[in-house]
This record gives structure tokens, C-alpha cells and sequence, in this order.
């Protein structure tokens, strides 16, 4: 049997919880590949991951390899073809007893995180591995890991997928569609309520979906207004952020990037810009994107961007520059 190393940060909190049953029952990988996993714990909840490593063995999936928990990255990242960095500090968390708001701290202090991450990963995993940062402020976090990482021969992303998939909700919901009719939703920029959810793109049934869609006012408003607040919603709703979904868009990301993108598709996540659609070089943006059969991720080009989508595009480009000032001494 074929195998794969994936590691997981946060692996004890709510998103690991949900994510890790989903890696290891064959869904994501494959029925014919066992999935060994390293769970990585801040030292104070790594011993919680016992249950996790227990709960996993007592789903009887044929796809479980090996479970090692870990607090330190440096072991952990030994060979890892795929790393899902989860963990994070919460904005609102008290550290030597000041409660954590500002962006700027919160971006330091995950910052410093993912500055050791980065390195461990860019040593020790190997030289084609995929890694996914979920954890908040997920694109610039991916920005320090990767330039600590300093390996270009791996690939780092921030997930936008969820914001993709809440996105193609809203639209389902509207036009009484299924999910699958809706295809090519690309979330522009930061994973924040500045991304830009892109519906002259988006097609149904090959149609631009803003054109079937023909209501430009609901676009502009409770479209965008939903999908960028959807998460604070689920907050103010469930009394706890949402895990089941953001899992579920981690493991959608997994699997788009392990086959070749269909023709009449493509995905969304964040990717080390390349100067494409003059996004500056340098940072972690949201792009439309396709995987083909050797596992490499490329940017759609040429797509047509209006006036309106461009405003909305500088914006969530502005709000990275201003995240990647606020950490230069990080880079
Ligand atoms: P939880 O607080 O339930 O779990 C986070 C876990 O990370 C905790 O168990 C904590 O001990 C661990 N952790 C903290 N620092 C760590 C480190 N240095 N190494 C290893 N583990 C560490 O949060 P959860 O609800 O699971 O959310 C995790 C992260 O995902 C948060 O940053 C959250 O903001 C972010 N999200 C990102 C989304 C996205 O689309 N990119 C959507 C969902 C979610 O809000």
C-alpha cells in the first residue's frame, strides 16, 4: 500500500477534531493509501491528542498508518508530504495578561509561530510538500512560514476554500441550483471580509454566473455582505467558529491539489503571488487555480477583471500590504 506522512497543528482543537477522521478514512487520499499522521500540540493539550489517536483507532478505517504526537515541529516535520497548519492564537486571548485585539500583535505573536513552523518544514518535510495554513491570519501566516521555509520547491497556501464553498452556497440558495452547477468561484485576496468572491468568473452552466444570476444589486449587497460575514454569523450563532466547514474546505483543498483540475472548473486558495493580474510579488493571494497531474499548482491567467471587481481586488490587496508591514521584521 502507497503511503503519505500529513501532519496537523491544532490537532486537538475544534477544526482538527472534525479534520482528522476525514484524512484518515481513505476519502482524501485514496481508498489504497495508508495515511500516517503526526499531531502537533502546544505542550500544555498534547497529551488530549491520546484521545484523538484513540478515537481514530477505534473507527476501523484500513487507511490509518501510524499516529505520533508531537510538540515540537522540528520532530514532526521529518518527511511530511503534506502539512495542515491549523493551529493559531485567537484573537481575544490574554498573554501576560494583556487581552490580544490589535491585529498587529495578533499578528506577531502568530507570526513567531509560524516563523518556527516554516523552518521545521522547510528542513525536514519533503522537498514537493504541500502545505495548507488555516490558522489565522491564515495568508499572512503562510507568508512567514514560507519565507522561513526557503525551500521554493515546496508549495505553501492560506485556505480561501471555505470562503469559495460559502460562496457557491449563497448562489445555490438563489438561483435554486445545486452546488455542482456552480463552477470557477474564485476568492480574490486575504481570507477577511476584504476578499472579493468573484461572480463574473463563476460559471452555471457555462454561463458567467453574475449574468444568470441578473440581479448586479444582490451581488453588490447581500451576496457579498453574507459570504464575507459568514463567519462571524456562525460565531454569533453557535457560540463557537465554524469547524465542520472549515475542516471540510481543508480536505476539499487536499484533494483539488492532488488531482488534475478539470476543464470546466478550478479551485481557490491562496498562493505566493507572481506578479499575476498585478498583484504584488510577495504575497499570500487568493487566486483562481488549477493542479494538473504531477501535483503542480498553477494560477489561471487572463481572466477578465471589471472596474468594480478591480476596486474591490485593491482593497484586499492593500489590507496584505498593510499585514506584511506590520510583520516586516518577521521576513
Ligand atoms: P481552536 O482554538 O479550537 O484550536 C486551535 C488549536 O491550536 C488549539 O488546540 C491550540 O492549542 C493549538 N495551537 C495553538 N498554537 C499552536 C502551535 N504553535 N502549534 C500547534 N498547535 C497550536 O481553534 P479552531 O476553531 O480549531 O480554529 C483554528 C484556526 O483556524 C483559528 O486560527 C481560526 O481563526 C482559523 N480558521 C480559519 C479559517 C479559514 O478559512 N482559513 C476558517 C475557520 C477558522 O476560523
Amino acid at each position: 500500500m502507497k503511503e503519505v506522512n500529513v501532519l496537523v497543528t491544532g490537532a486537538a482543537g475544534q477544526i482538527g477534531y472534525a479534520l482528522l477522521t476525514r484524512l484518515a478514512s481513505g476519502e482524501t487520499f485514496g481508498s489504497d493509501v495508508k495515511v500516517n499522521l503526526n499531531l502537533v500540540e502546544v505542550p500544555q493539550v498534547v497529551s488530549r491528542l491520546e484521545g484523538s489517536r484513540m478515537e481514530l483507532e477505534d473507527c476501523g478505517f484500513n487507511t490509518l498508518g501510524a499516529i505520533k504526537n508531537f510538540s515540537d515541529m522540528n520532530e514532526a516535520s521529518g518527511d511530511i508530504d503534506w502539512a495542515l497548519l491549523v493551529g493559531s492564537i485567537p484573537r481575544g486571548i490574554t498573554i501576560n495578561g494583556k487581552k490580544i485585539e490589535e491585529r498587529a500583535d495578533l499578528l506577531k505573536i502568530n507570526g513567531g509561530i509560524f516563523t518556527e513552523q516554516g523552518k521545521a518544514l522547510g528542513e525536514n518535510a519533503k522537498t514537493d510538500a504541500k502545505i495548507l495554513v488555516v490558522g489565522n491570519p491564515a495568508n499572512t501566516n503562510a507568508l512567514i512560514g514560507s519565507t522561513h521555509g526557503n525551500n521554493p520547491s515546496q508549495t505553501w497556501m492560506a485556505m480561501t476554500a471555505l470562503d469559495a464553498n460559502r460562496a457557491k452556497a449563497q448562489v445555490a440558495n438563489k438561483c435554486d441550483l445545486s452546488i455542482s452547477d456552480i463552477k470557477k468561484m474564485t476568492i480574490w485576496g486575504n481570507h477577511s471580509p476584504t476578499m472579493y468572491p468573484d461572480l463574473d468568473n463563476a460559471e452555471i452552466k457555462g454561463e458567467s454566473a453574475s449574468g444568470w444570476i441578473n440581479d448586479q444589486a444582490w451581488i453588490e449587497s447581500d451576496f457579498l455582505r453574507i459570504v464575507q460575514q459568514r463567519g462571524k454569523a456562525i460565531i454569533d450563532a453557535r457560540g463557537a467558529s465554524s469547524a465542520t466547514s472549515a475542516a471540510n474546505a481543508a480536505i476539499d483543498t487536499v484533494k483539488a491539489s492532488l488531482r488534475t483540475t478539470a476543464d470546466d472548473d478550478w479551485f481557490s486558495a491562496a498562493v505566493m503571488s507572481d506578479g499575476s493580474y498585478n498583484i504584488p510579488e510577495g504575497l499570500i493571494f487568493g487566486f483562481p487555480l488549477k493542479a494538473d497531474a504531477e501535483g503542480k499548482i498553477s494560477i489561471v491567467q487572463d481572466l477578465p477583471i471589471s472596474d468594480y471587481a478591480q476596486g474591490k481586488i485593491d482593497l484586499t490587496t492593500q489590507e496584505l500590504l498593510d499585514e506584511k508591514n506590520d510583520v516586516v521584521d518577521l521576513l
